[in-house]
């Protein structure tokens, strides 16, 4: 059965005219070990500590200004909030198609809430705590071409055309403010979109982020901002002791106009002294070490990386079953072709090491969590192919092979073919990252041995279900597997209304 909403009654947990406030019991465990004559003894000690949680749970009406607005996924994204806020409908050649907001985790997704006379009772993710309709987002952003968004959905090729002519009108109104675009840093072969940039130094250019924000903000009347990079996958920045190690040698660098300063990182700097949560859907390197340190020093939210939509997501789910399951992966060869923009910037063999990049380490952990398949250091052989086919459009096809070994040395090989529009993937995603930074921002917790409440670290790691790279803070863990992800996050945002981690057990009828 499905309900809409319910509301928490327990000693533990209380609702006033400002926030929830829970108090939250945390199961964990505590590990020791001794070498005892040359091998390792482990103790695991089960442990309890309390933390509070408390939810300012007023919505702000909330602005999301997209670097890369006028690309496929920036307009698609806009469009597709207009068009569910507006009640749009329109004719496809099988039926009248209703806006909705399928493949979003926060808006169509559900969880459990109990058991209720032998069934089990679901509500909306969104339920769960206050959150901002996404209706009532206001779009802006930055983009290289000076393209409207309603020319930018059309040059997409991603929506139905009678969608489209309801939606031009909202759309054509939109113009991307000018971007930060360094030639060195993308494609050679997208100079030719370059008609909508910001000229000056690089300490200029951030400033000039910085009073488009501020502008956004001031002219759309919202309470908050979160800026996402949208835009095209960059090389990575080299790393440079000296350039951008430290928080000092970055911000010396800017001052310097040092050229392996990204643009990526440029914006990402100005949301930071603007206090401004920055996501990056992309899987270049953005969060240089320098602005890692700056954003925890300011305590700024970043969230990355790299958009997990896909092909991605289905090897975080099957890699884990498998691993899961005592079956060895030993060979993974994913195949991807597509023909919009994003295909066509990432044959260049520099944006496409990023992307290969981010796409190959994304079963590490699940590899390393079973050491009775696996020797330590031993990986499947994982190859990733990405090539450009203009024909396909935004339509990507992307092919995985999937060898295993099983019982008693027997091989099993899986293959998987997908083929979906990649901006129709993306922009669900894209809404989730800004809902759920935004919400983050309103949650503060306290463990029992901390004086005063606190933000949560500003490197999101709240975010990893929606990226295929999740930025962890340094020394921490980094969880591929989506289930333990969604169970993260959805755990956290029902211990902050004081409900226990799903657990599964149903131990009521057992
Ligand atoms: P796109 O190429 O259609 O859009 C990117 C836009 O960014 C373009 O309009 C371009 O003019 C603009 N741009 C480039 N550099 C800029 C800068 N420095 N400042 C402002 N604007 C700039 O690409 P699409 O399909 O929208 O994808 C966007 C990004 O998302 C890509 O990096 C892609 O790899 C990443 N991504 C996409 C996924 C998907 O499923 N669609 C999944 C994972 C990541
Ligand atoms: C080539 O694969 C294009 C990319 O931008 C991908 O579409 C994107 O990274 C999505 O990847 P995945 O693995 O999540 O489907």
């Amino acid at each position: 059965m499905f309900i809409e909403k319910f509301k928490v009654e327990s000693p533990n947990v209380k609702y006033t005219e400002d926030e929830i406030h829970s108090v939250y019991n945390y199961d964990t465990t505590e590990l020791v070990h001794e070498n005892k004559n040359g091998s390792y003894q482990w103790t695991v000690k089960p442990k309890t500590v309390q933390y509070e949680f408390k939810t300012d749970i007023h919505v702000p009406k909330l602005g999301v200004m997209l670097v890369g607005w006028g690309g496929n996924n920036g307009s698609t994204l806009t469009g597709g909030v207009i068009a569910n806020r507006e009640g749009i409908s329109w004719a496809t050649k099988d039926k009248v198609q209703q806006a909705n907001y399928f493949g979003s985790l926060t808006q169509a997704s559900s969880i459990r809430v109990g058991s209720f006379n032998g069934e089990e009772i679901y509500a909306p993710f969104k339920s769960l705590l206050p959150m901002v309709n996404p209706d009532d987002i206001v779009f802006g952003g930055w983009d290289i071409s000076d393209m409207n968004l309603a020319d930018a959905m059309a040059r997409a090729k991603v929506f139905d055309i009678d969608l489209q002519k309801q939606l031009r009108p909202y759309m054509e109104s939109m113009v991307p403010l000018p971007g930060i675009y360094d030639s060195d840093f993308i494609a050679a072969n997208q100079g030719s979109r370059a008609n909508n940039v910001i000229k000056g130094t690089k300490k200029e250019q951030v400033q000039q982020i910085i009073e488009d924000i501020r502008e956004f903000k001031e002219k759309n009347k919202v309470d908050k901002v979160v800026v996402l990079w949208t835009a095209n996958t960059e090389r990575y920045s080299n790393i440079v002791v000296g350039l951008n190690d430290t928080m000092e040698n970055l911000l010396a660098a800017v001052e310097k106009d040092e050229s392996e300063i990204s643009p990526s990182t440029l914006y990402a700097l100005a949301c930071i002294y603007e206090n401004i949560p920055f996501i990056n859907g992309s899987p270049q390197n953005t969060f240089v070490p320098g602005l890692v340190d700056l954003a925890i020093k300011r305590n700024s939210l970043i969230g990355g990386d790299d958009f997990k939509s896909g092909q991605t997501k289905m090897k975080s789910v099957l890699v884990d079953f498998l691993v899961g399951a005592g079956i060895k992966p030993t060979s993974i060869v994913s195949y991807n072709h597509l023909g919009n923009n994003d295909g066509m910037n990432l044959s260049a063999p520099q944006t496409f090491r990023s992307k290969e990049i981010s796409k190959s380490n994304v079963v590490d952990d699940m590899v390393s969590s079973n050491g009775i398949l696996y020797e330590p250091g031993e990986h499947p052989d994982h190859v990733v192919v990405i090539k450009y086919v203009p024909y396909v459009g935004d339509s990507k096809r992307a092919m995985d092979e999937y060898t295993s070994e099983i019982f008693m040395g027997g091989k099993n090989t899986i293959a998987l073919h997908n083929t979906c529009e990649d901006s129709l993937l993306a922009a669900p995603i894209i809404l989730d990252l800004v809902l759920l930074a935004e919400l983050s921002t309103r949650i503060q917790l306290k463990g029992e041995a901390e004086g005063k409440f606190h933000s949560f670290h500003p490197v999101a790691t709240i975010l990893s279900y929606l990226t295929k790279a999740p930025l962890v803070p340094p020394g921490t863990p980094v969880v591929n597997a989506l289930s333990k992800q969604r169970a993260m996050l959805e755990n956290i945002l029902r211990a902050c209304v004081g409900l226990a981690p799903e657990n599964n057990m149903i131990l009521e009828y057992k």
